[in-house]
């Protein structure tokens, strides 16, 4: 039904919610249209109440909004999953809750699905140098993520952990994702190059947080991250994609 699905992963983001609604519904994507779906994981805090207030403000943007509420808290991956349950459009980009990532990078990151052949498109945080103010651990962890993923799947990226992964939305048939946390980064990864996908990469901005702003990946999250990375990459690898595969 709509060009571009933006799924919405939220729990206890009622500090930047409605701000980033704000800049998802005003960055234009002209000539595609798109949908926007909200998947709220549990928020024991008003995230829910923001994401009204939100539509109730802006009646114009609320035929293509949906917010799924789940009861209780299942994890970052779980909610992604539920999203793409719900999309329709022909490309996802996937949205973090939170104000790390800019909205206003959309045309960038969409711009490589011009040529059809194009499946999956990440926004690197380090493809234009390394990103101002990312706290050391957080560096370390991505710089070995991407690292470990240049290693055993012999691609060429910068940036594995991005948040911002767009793709076309008939990949997801092929893929089987079945993560519930934040191991749905790797995960994602490891399966579309195990499928023989490329990965493309434009360069992104990103403004990172931190716990006290409501950060919630943790050290551990980096350890599951790369065990997921190899245990797919130990699975059996299906031949590179052509054309549109
Ligand atoms: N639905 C859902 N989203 C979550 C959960 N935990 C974190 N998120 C969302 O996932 C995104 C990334 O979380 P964040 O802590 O900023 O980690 P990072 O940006 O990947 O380092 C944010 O939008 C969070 O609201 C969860 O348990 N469920
Ligand atoms: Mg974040």
């Amino acid at each position: 039904m709509y060009d571009v699905t933006i799924i919405i992963p939220v729990y206890n983001e009622a500090l930047a919610i409605y701000e980033l609604l704000r800049r998802v519904t005003s960055v234009s994507l002209e000539p595609l249209t798109r949908e926007i779906i909200i998947v709220d994981d549990g928020s024991t805090d008003d995230t829910i109440d923001k994401v009204r207030a939100f539509i109730d403000d802006n009646p114009q943007h609320k035929p293509w909004i949906t917010c799924h509420k789940a009861l209780i808290n299942h994890g970052k991956g779980a909610a992604v999953r539920a999203g793409f349950t719900l999309a329709t459009g022909d490309i996802i980009i996937i949205q973090d809750g939170d104000l790390e990532y800019l909205p206003e990078d959309y045309p960038t990151l969409l711009s490589p699905f011009k040529d059809p052949s194009v499946q999956i498109v990440y926004g690197s945080r380090f493809r234009n140098g390394n990103p101002k103010g990312m706290k050391l651990p957080n560096f370390v962890a991505n710089k070995i993520l991407t690292w470990a993923t240049r290693l055993l799947y012999s691609q060429n990226i910068t940036d594995e952990a991005t948040g911002y992964k767009a793709f076309r939305r008939s990949i997801l048939r092929s893929l089987s994702l079945k993560s519930r946390g934040f191991e749905f980064c790797p995960e994602f990864t490891g399966r579309v190059l195990q499928a023989g996908y490329t990965i493309h990469e434009v360069p992104i901005r990103y403004d990172p947080r931190g716990i006290l702003e409501g950060k919630k990946i943790r050290a551990r999250d980096g350890f599951i991250a790369l065990w997921w990375l190899i245990k797919l990459r130990l699975g059996r690898r299906l031949p590179a994609r052509t054309e549109a595969a």
